[in-house]
């Protein structure tokens, strides 16, 4: 069993989070990034939110995959998952026993911020399979995808759980254009996406009744707390979540309750929140089948299949890189037309 993590985060990356807080509280509409929820104690409320009633993407996916893994391992043959914020690889564990009966798979590659994570289940999953190749890279998948291996073959890159609809609109289609150079010629990219629907049950997914979503959204403050020395209080500031009709995106957000002076020592930086001020963490877009093509096409990709429940809730899209377009100069159409 041969299972290789290497770690890509280092001393830069306090100094991300410094800058990004810097950056997101200096601005005259407060902002945080959602990447910064998931320390241990938001890793485990994520984990509550996928099983909460409301919270429909984690379930719908999954029921999605494990109806179409083997179409997908027979459709793609690949010898190669590479997975972008893996997890516990629950769901991508449906996809790679496909893989396996259909006799392709080599290798699988994880990458995530969470070392223990990675290393706990690189090693499960190598025991489960027999002669899979595990490697893991402890990173950031908007920074160290420069360090996947060279492909073992025809590759899965799977971004699953709807989190590409963290990007904002700009950065997810050159993040998406990036991932299209990692597929070679027959790769494909396996992306979950959560679809447009009724606001009503989109906003109950993100304000769930038992109070699972505020703590985590809250959650983010406590990190900022213990990374840079400030002295938010969590319990100051509601969780608001409500749907975006226009850029089709649900936003989280903390109002301050009442008005605050907040200080992040680490950074020599105080912060003035008037009552009702409210700060953005997260945004997380939701798509129909005409944007994401949008998206793809402006990230030189193509939908090959959009595999969807019944209801249309949630969506695993299937795309590969198009075609290099033939440009015809202009001035030799004009030449032979002379
Ligand atoms: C992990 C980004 C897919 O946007 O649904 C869950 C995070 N935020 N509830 C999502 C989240 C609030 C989740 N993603």
């Amino acid at each position: 069993m041969t299972v290789t993590v290497r770690s890509y985060l280092g001393a830069e990356d306090e100094t991300s989070l410094g800058d990004d807080v810097l950056d997101g509280l200096t601005r005259p509409f407060k902002e945080l990034p959602p990447k910064y929820f998931y320390d241990e104690a938001g890793a485990a409320l994520f984990d509550r939110i996928c099983e909460l009633p409301e919270y429909y993407p984690t379930r719908v996916e999954r029921a999605i995959l494990a109806e179409r893994a083997g179409e997908l391992a027979a459709l793609t043959g690949a010898a190669e998952v590479v997975e972008l914020g893996s997890g516990t690889a629950a769901k991508s564990r449906l996809l790679l026993s496909s893989l396996a009966d259909a006799g392709t798979l080599r290798r699988y590659v994880s990458v995530d911020v969470t070392e223990g994570m990675i290393r706990s289940t690189g090693a499960s999953l190598a025991e489960e399979y027999p002669g899979l190749e595990v490697h893991g890279i402890v990173g950031d998948f908007e920074r160290h995808l420069g360090h996947l291996p060279a492909p073992a073959g025809t590759r899965i890159v799977a971004l699953l759980g709807g989190t590409i609809g963290n990007f904002t609109p700009g950065s997810r289609r050159r993040f998406l254009r990036g991932i299209g150079q990692l597929l070679g010629p027959d790769g494909v990219l396996l992306l979950g996406v959560d679809l447009v629907k009724d606001p009503a049950r989109i906003e109950a997914a993100y304000d769930d009744a038992a109070g699972v979503t505020a703590a985590f959204n809250r959650n983010v403050l406590r990190v900022v707390n213990r990374e840079l020395g400030a002295d938010f209080e969590p319990d100051g500031f509601d969780h608001v979540a409500f749907f975006d009709r226009e850029h089709e995106w649900i936003e989280m957000r903390l109002r301050a309750q009442r008005r605050m002076t907040v200080t992040v020592a680490g950074l020599g930086l105080t912060v003035e929140f008037a009552k009702r001020e409210e700060l953005r963490t997260e945004i997380s877009a939701k798509f129909t089948p005409e944007r994401l093509a949008a998206d793809f096409a402006a990230a030189r990709l193509e939908t090959v299949e959009l595999m969807t429940d019944s209801d249309a809730l949630f969506g695993l899209a299937v795309a590969r890189q198009s075609a290099p377009r033939r440009f015809r100069p202009a001035r030799r159409r004009a030449l032979a037309a002379v």
